[in-house]
């Protein structure tokens, strides 16, 4: 049985109401449905075990057919009225759900109107004219359709860093532990740290290559096997990420690593300095006429054409390799060296846990503080604070502090940047706070001009420490919303507002491109979590990872500070930040 969570139950209401609507039903009908997801998303308890014990009697909204089918839904773990209803439409139908900027209406339209019931369907339809003649379906609309199925297409099969993290490591330990696997690594786009990853690129030193393919095509997770060769294999895991592996000798093991982690561009650079000292290289070693370098481990390859050892994560070729050549490579930021973070949240919004328990999981993470910034009053759909609530909290935690040796949590606030610039709340109460990060939930789809004008004029506010999610990016979902980075950065210098870098792996944001520019203009970055729940403390890993991509040094870091630093940085006025 799959896990049923309160997601499921308000996302099979929703679709229920969705297809009621494509066969025509009786409106009543439809809305009992979508207002029935409204009531489950936002009802106070365990919502899931109720319906699974069968006792949603009373709650006020739920009448009994919706109640049944939430109890079949919860106890098995399927509903046999969505499956039946489903089955009424062709099943490529459902694609049209995912491409953004098409809500019921339209889809009911085109299917209704024009027989429309597949993306590939829609593509056609919209690179036609038939289509300008449906309400709704102006110019402009056809083409954000068209930009839509564009990016679909774009990231079918691309993953995010922290959807593959966890099992790419689980894969590689098993590797690891083979008795005939004496290295081993995740080489390609995993090793260098890219914040989205096409697949995962495994090598294994071995003498029994064959053994280790064989091994490799016969794991659990495989859903097909693409290639076996003797010492290379391909396989497709069940949630769609290709993994390949190279079984190569010791002696290779080197040259294969620096070949496969790439990236492409920085090998192509690598390879014209080798044959500038006579030396060609590939990936299995050095030849040439005179003398070949001896090499035991990756680090020899570069020492060999005069260069220090390259971070993973700097292989872009932006610059690392003229580091390299003079010495000058940055020591980058670990993830050790964060002492505390900022930008996390608590049930007085939407996060899950309590501050206390976010707290007992920032110390076992080993930091000494954890910001606090639950959500402010415009952001209702998150169950932002309103003022009153927000002056309870900041209480709350200055009390709770009491009780800590050596930690503390910092009272903060996500406050909202309206459309216009303005904050959600007044600079008095905004006073109160210890710090607040300040970031865009609507109205996103502004001219690049004015919303880069309405967050300039929110970090020219006193009480602005930060700027959460600069570009409202969700990778492989939703395109960041349009504003002058360059600006930005610029703004953040002379503000000395930080930049958040939101680790949360849906977002990387600012994206990693940008941080070597801002840092070398002197701005300040916080790795935040941007955390809902304890476990998502984790995701300071992937922040760590990025930031090194970025060309980010511990300085560039501010939550590196230790804790009674970072409250006497915080008490300093922005312009002695
Ligand atoms: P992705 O798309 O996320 O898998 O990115 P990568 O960088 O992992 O790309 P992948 O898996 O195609 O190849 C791994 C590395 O192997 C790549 O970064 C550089 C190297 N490589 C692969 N194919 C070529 C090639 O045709 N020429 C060169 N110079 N290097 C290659
Ligand atoms: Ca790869
Ligand atoms: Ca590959
Ligand atoms: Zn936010």
């Amino acid at each position: 049985m799959a896990d049923v969570t309160r997601d499921t139950l308000v996302s099979t209401l929703e679709e229920i109401a969705l297809l009621l609507e494509l066969k025509g039903e009786n409106p009543f009908k439809t809305r009992a449905y979508r207002k029935g997801a409204e009531i489950v998303q936002n009802f106070d308890g365990d919502i899931v075990a109720l319906a699974a014990d069968g006792e949603l009697k009373g709650i006020k909204g739920i009448g009994d057919a919706l109640q049944q089918k939430l109890h079949e839904l919860a106890s098995t773990g399927a509903l046999q009225y969505y499956e039946n209803l489903k089955g009424e439409f062709p099943p490529t139908l459902f694609e049209l759900f995912e491409v953004q900027g098409l809500g019921p209406k339209k889809i009911k339209a085109l299917y209704d109107k024009l027989g429309i019931s597949s993306v590939a369907e829609l593509k056609e339809a919209c690179q036609g004219k038939e289509i300008s003649n449906l309400a709704g379906f102006g110019a402009k609309t056809v083409e954000k359709i068209l930009s839509a199925i564009e990016n679909r297409e774009k990231f079918a099969d691309r993953f995010r860093l922290g959807e593959v993290a966890p099992l790419a490591e689980t894969l590689l330990e098993r590797l690891r532990d083979h008795p005939k696997v004496s290295r081993s690594a995740i080489a390609g786009s995993y090793r260098r740290s890219k914040e989205t990853l096409h697949d995962l690129d495994f090598l294994v030193a071995t003498t029994k290559p064959a053994e280790l393919t064989q091994f490799f095509t016969e794991f659990p997770e495989v859903h097909e096997v693409i290639v076996h060769g003797e010492t290379k294999a391909s396989i497709r895991l069940e949630n769609g990420l290709q993994c390949d592996l190279r079984a190569v000798s010791n002696a290779h093991f080197p040259f294969a690593l620096q070949y496969f982690t790439g990236s492409k561009e920085h090998n192509v650079e690598l390879r014209s300095l080798a044959l500038k000292k006579g030396l060609s290289l590939n990936e299995y070693d050095f030849t040439g006429e005179g003398d070949i370098p001896e090499v035991k481990e990756e680090a020899d390859i570069y020492r060999a054409l005069g260069l220090d050892w390259v971070v993973p994560e700097l292989r872009e070729n932006r610059g690392e390799i003229e580091a390299a050549q003079k010495g000058e490579l940055p020591a980058l930021v670990e993830l050790s060296h964060l002492r505390g973070t900022f930008h996390n949240h608590t049930i007085a919004s939407d996060g899950q846990n309590t501050l206390e328990e976010m707290a007992g999981a920032a110390k076992d993470h080993g930091l000494q503080y954890l910001g606090i910034a639950d959500h402010s009053k415009s952001s209702f759909q998150a169950n932002g604070l309103d003022e009153n609530r927000l002056i309870g909290q900041i209480a709350t935690i200055r009390k709770l502090n009491e009780s800590f040796d050596d930690f503390a949590l910092i009272p903060g606030s996500e406050v909202d940047i309206l459309k216009d610039g303005s904050l959600d709340f007044d600079n008095d109460l905004l006073a109160q706070l210890d710090y607040c990060v300040a970031s865009v939930h609507n109205v996103f789809n502004l001219p690049e001009d004015e919303m880069t004008a309405r967050l300039i004029r929110a970090m020219e506010n006193e009480h602005v420490t930060m700027l959460g999610h600069l570009t409202g990016r969700l990778l492989l979902r939703r395109d960041p919303y349009a504003v002058n980075i360059e600006k930005i950065i610029d703004c953040a210098a002379e503000t000395r507002t930080v930049i958040e870098l939101n680790c949360n792996p849906w977002r990387l944001d600012m994206d990693w491109r940008w941080w070597h520019r801002a840092r070398d203009k002197g701005v300040l970055t916080s790795i935040n979590p941007d955390a809902h729940a304890t476990e998502q403390l984790q995701f300071l890993a992937y922040g760590a990872r990025i930031a090194r991509k970025g060309w980010l040094r511990r300085e560039d870091v501010v939550n590196t500070r230790p804790l009674a630093e970072i409250q006497e940085w915080l008490a300093l006025p922005k312009s002695k930040r």
